[in-house]
């Protein structure tokens, strides 16, 4: 077992599929576990962040075909798009893995020996259905009939019939330890989808499945390192990506530092993969599970979920031209962050969550009291005390957004900040300074009120955070360190507008209906 160092925190995406650019569900999945890396950097953590994209399979190869380019060049050119994606969102990664990468290749190969050497992985034949767009095999009660033919319950497109000589791993070995993780280690977050899966588990029972498909079928992916025939199927491949991310197999010091407090977050989409075949894998190759996967739901639009083949897709480009830059995108993504509900979304609720939040509350408040700081006291705003209320308002609110953070409740932690924001209006507008001749008390408070919000706020609003830290003359600290009169001085130099608000359109005009 593995020592774990609370310090440190190892966070991931899904690597995805760079068939299409990256859209609005993608970016939900990205920005929530970069707040979650920049918060735990802010807190003083060793903080890992590994995304990436997984290039191999019938599904790129497909693409790729189409395109008329080789699958490399393919990826090569998706991987540089979707790096400036991510770029625009502010997305912190630490390092941005690829499948073709050569030590991952390294690391996929030695992988599946080592479980082939331990009897694990075994040649038999298959014959069964296949999803392309899921990169999956579906066998009878897993997927649905249109028409008396098989389709997939996720694409709704008919399924490809396979029978083929192949390699299996042998997942049902896993049943005892997989029912124990699920059902007594506290590994899934949230808990009911760890139900869902155990009871998949003891309704369905567990059968092997196949890891490799033959070359002549698809081409695109990793050798098996014994049997030149085929290659790894891409689902053994891409889970791969969270070890060798770290060092796997080589460096077994940074692997066993940062493997010790994993944090996957996914989709529930993918949710199977992500326990019941990973942490077979993870336990043929002696490691235990991740310290936790992070479950989300889907954000729906229509009554559909947002995807290339629902055709629903919110482009990136939209939300960031019409939320003024990353911020604004950033903070409404969080603020509808969800686990278990599935999310509609439509610009009219984005529209009036950033208006009221974002605009009125938060930036409108940052703009008052920075003119005012300007008009009144030159820009300059001196130590006074504050009253404990105050004092003792924003204390609450800090622990709060704290505990939320820490049990990954980004929305309820958005709330907290939020109040503190809401408060200081209120403050402002009975405290009235603008009738005052020397509203230093009054200033230094709203000032103070507006550096714990500003604080908590910058996991999620990186960019505007630091400006308006720097037009005010503060410094973005540990949220842990908060404690009210902790500036002397504040100069002001300029106050920033930042969140424009946005016109709202006509009702109904919105999201997916151009
Ligand atoms: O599954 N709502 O890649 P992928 C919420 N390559 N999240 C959404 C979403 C939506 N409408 N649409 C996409 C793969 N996502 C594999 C992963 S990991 C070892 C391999 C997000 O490109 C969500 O995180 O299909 C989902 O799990 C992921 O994109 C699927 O991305």
């Amino acid at each position: 077992m593995m020592a774990v160092e609370m310090n440190v925190f190892y966070v991931t995406t899904p690597i995805y599929y760079p068939n299409a650019p990256p859209h609005i569900g993608h970016a939900y999945t990205s920005v929530f576990a970069d707040v979650l890396a920049r918060f735990n950097r802010l807190i003083g953590n060793n903080v890992f962040f590994l995304t990436g994209n997984d290039e191999h399979g019938l599904k790129i190869q497909r693409v790729a075909e189409k395109a008329g380019k080789h699958p490399k060049e393919f990826v090569d050119e998706m991987a540089s798009v979707y790096r400036e994606y991510w770029r625009t969102l502010g997305i912190s990664y630490d390092h941005f893995i690829r499948t073709t990468d050569p030590y991952h290749e390294k690391a996929v190969k030695e992988a599946f020996s080592y479980i082939h050497g331990k009897g694990l992985i075994y040649k038999a034949k298959y014959s069964g259905m296949y999803c392309v767009d899921c990169e999956k095999y579906y066998s009878p009660g897993e997927y649905i009939e249109v028409d008396g033919k098989p389709h997939c319950p996720i694409h709704n497109k008919p399924l490809e019939y396979l029978e083929e000589e192949t390699y299996y791993f042998k997942l049902s070995e896993f049943k005892d330890y997989l029912l124990d993780i699920l059902e007594n280690k506290d590994v899934v977050y949230p808990q009911q989808y760890a139900r869902e899966v155990a009871s998949k588990i003891r309704n369905e029972g567990l059968r092997d499945v196949s890891v490799a498909r033959p070359v002549e079928r698809v081409g695109w992916g990793i050798p098996v390192p014994f049997d030149d025939k085929y290659v790894i199927y891409v689902w053994f491949d891409a889970l791969m990506n969270y070890l060798s991310g770290v060092g796997y197999p080589d460096d077994k010091e940074r692997l066993q530092l940062y493997w010790s407090n994993a944090h996957h977050v996914i989709g529930k989409d993918i949710l199977w993969f992500h326990t019941a075949v990973w942490f077979s894998i993870l336990k043929a190759l002696d490691l235990p599970p991740p310290r936790r996967v992070i479950v989300h739901s889907y954000l729906i639009n229509r009554g559909l979920k947002i995807g290339k083949s629902a055709g629903n897709v919110i482009s990136i480009e939209e939300l960031v031209s019409r939320y003024n830059g990353s911020d604004g995108v950033r903070y409404l993504l969080a603020r509808i962050f969800n686990t278990d509900k599935d999310s509609e979304v439509s610009f009219e609720l984005l529209d009036s969550i950033y208006n009221s939040e974002l605009a009125d509350t938060y930036g409108n408040l940052a703009r008052r009291v920075g003119t005012l700081s300007m008009k009144k006291m030159n820009g300059k705003v001196y130590r006074r005390s504050v009253d404990k209320a105050v004092a003792d308002l924003v204390a609450t609110h800090v622990g709060a957004y704290i505990d939320s953070m820490k049990n990954y409740e980004v929305s309820k932690a958005l709330e907290h900040a939020m109040e503190i924001a809401r408060y200081a209006n209120q403050y402002v507008n009975e405290s009235k300074p603008w009738e005052k001749p020397n509203p230093s008390k009054e200033l230094y408070t709203l000032l103070e009120l507006i550096r714990a919000a500003t604080i908590l706020l910058h996991p999620v609003i990186p960019s505007a955070s630091l400006k308006l830290a720097s037009s005010f003359g503060f410094e973005i600290e540990n949220p842990l360190n908060i404690r009210l009169e902790g500036v002397e001085r504040y100069t002001v130099v300029e106050a920033p507008i930042l969140f424009r608000k946005v016109q709202v359109e006509r009702q109904g005009v919105g999201v997916g209906t151009t």
